[in-house]
């Protein structure tokens, strides 16, 4: 009786066990602001599951800014809420925010949401979101470490990005490069694509000794990185203490290739 219960046990564990890719969402309306006058963009934070469309989870900002030239501005949030899930009455909060860009130069934004309780995997999450918008044709300082306690670098330039080009990033966790981190890709699933199986939804990749990762992106759309880093440990509301998964996630969009070219 026992071991059939066991049985049954590991068998359902088996049997529903799926890797989930939490990603906070940090999607500007464009990467680039061309032009000789100041635009307007808008930014959308939402803490999600990409490629799957959702669950939507709850989430506020802490802290956010955006960086140009060196200075940094902060960026004023409008909350609104959508469904957590399709067909679900449940409601999470996300946010969008107006965003004038005047000066050229390449605006670097951030994020960092609050501490995100994770029951199915008894742990916190909290992940250090950015993305970068260059404006007005100055490309400089798109390489420049904004000092985010978890921060991904881009080592490829993060906009203008075709499909089929391989971004690499470098991985930091307080100032140091991370070796042998996780890293997870996936796309923002906006059009519906269907995955063949399970570890289609998310793509793992792991950072070199200096902490570098490559991925090339397979087909136009945005497409998140989240290297999963360790914060230490946090007092939960049930009074026991669980680790924080700290995590650095940066967005670049992908562009179609033209027409006529294979
Ligand atoms: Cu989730």
């Amino acid at each position: 009786m026992k071991r059939k219960l066991f049985l049954l046990t590991a068998f359902t564990l088996l049997f529903s066990y799926k890797a989930e890719a939490h990603f906070m969402l940090l999607k500007p309306s464009t990467d680039i602001v061309e032009g000789n006058r100041a635009t307007n963009i808008e930014i959308e934070a939402r803490f999600t599951h990409p490629m799957e469309g959702g669950p939507n989870m709850p989430f506020k900002p802490v802290k956010s800014g955006v960086f140009i030239n060196g200075v940094k501005k902060p960026i004023k949030w409008e909350k609104h809420y959508i469904q957590a899930e399709k067909g679900s009455s449940k409601k999470v909060p996300y946010y969008t925010a107006e965003v004038k860009l005047k000066r050229p130069g390449v605006y670097q934004f951030y994020l960092v949401p609050d501490y995100y309780f994770e029951p199915a995997e008894e742990k916190f999450i909290r992940q250090i979101t950015k993305v970068e918008v260059e404006a007005f044709g100055m490309e400089e300082g798109w390489d420049r470490p904004i000092g985010l306690k978890a921060e991904i670098v881009p080592i490829t330039r993060p906009f203008g990005l075709w499909e089929g080009n391989t971004f690499v990033g470098r991985v930091f966790f307080n100032g140091k490069p991370a070796p042998n981190a996780r890293v997870e890709v996936e796309y923002l699933n906006t059009k519906g694509v269907k995955v063949p199986a399970d570890p289609f939804i998310t793509q793992v990749i792991k950072t070199d000794k200096n902490g570098y990762f490559y991925y090339t992106i397979p087909w136009a759309g945005w497409w998140g990185f989240s290297a999963i880093g360790y914060g230490g440990k946090r007092k939960y509301k049930d009074g026991k203490v669980y680790p924080v998964e700290l995590d650095a996630v940066m967005w670049v969009k992908a562009y179609p290739k033209p027409e006529g070219v294979r």
